[in-house]
């Protein structure tokens, strides 16, 4: 089958320090889906509610030495899950091997991640423009794995204001964003409905932190 894909489907540098990989992980992606599968059996997905009320159209889980929360009080992390009052389940090693090759190869050594988040998104489901700044080590990149449905990926600027670009980001593509990028904005736009042979009618992305001192 020809791939419609091919022109596009080149590294891109998406700004300073941040970099799109595309089908970086689509090799490891049964594993990683597998081991989902065992951490949402332990800890499973939920729809967080933000400090303002509203309850988040993505559903999420953790793993690592500690999750990232939402409720009325705030963000945060935290090493116990709220829902079962037990730590998170421990981070699988294929989890630990590809985020440090995906971070390697953007440049960044020794990137070993505390936090895994887990997001799951079903047709409709999206992510307003955000800052990841809960965590305490800017210092370090952070990973995108996504997998199942593709989706757009918005990248943003410094100021909330900056119009985003769009890329559309398909199972096993990775995203690395450090440096001068860390801290720049971001979303996911609506998903729009499709099955994947992978995960079935959603999307799955895996962002690796380092959130703990
Ligand atoms: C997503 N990702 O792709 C949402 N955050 O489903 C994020 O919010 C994100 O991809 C920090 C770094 C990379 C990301
Ligand atoms: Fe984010």
């Amino acid at each position: 089958m020809p791939d419609l894909f091919a022109a596009s489907r080149e590294t891109e540098g998406l700004s300073d320090g941040a970099f799109l990989f595309p089908g970086f992980a689509e090799g490891q992606a049964r594993a990683l889906l597998a081991a989902v599968e065992g951490i949402a059996a332990a800890a499973p997905f939920r729809h967080l509610v933000t400090p303002g009320g509203h309850t988040m159209s993505v559903a999420m889980t953790n793993c690592g030495e500690a999750g990232w929360v939402s409720d009325r009080r705030g963000y945060r992390y935290d090493g116990l899950d709220p829902e079962t009052g037990k730590p998170w389940p421990k981070m699988p090693e294929t989890f630990f091997t590809v985020s440090a090759r995906a971070a390697q190869t953007a440049g960044y050594e020794n990137f070993v991640p505390d936090v895994c988040l887990i997001n799951r998104y079903v047709p409709g489901a999206k992510l307003h423009l955000h800052i990841d700044r809960d965590e305490h080590r800017f210092d370090a990149p952070i990973v995108s794995v996504s997998l199942g449905l593709s989706a757009v990926f918005m990248w943003g600027g410094l100021e909330r204001t900056d119009k985003p670009a769009r890329y559309r980001v398909h199972h096993g593509d990775v995203v690395v964003f450090g440096g001068p990028s860390r801290r720049r904005y971001h979303g996911v736009s609506p998903l729009k409905p499709g099955t994947h042979p992978a995960t079935g009618a959603c999307r799955l992305n895996l962002t690796f932190r380092k959130a703990l001192p």
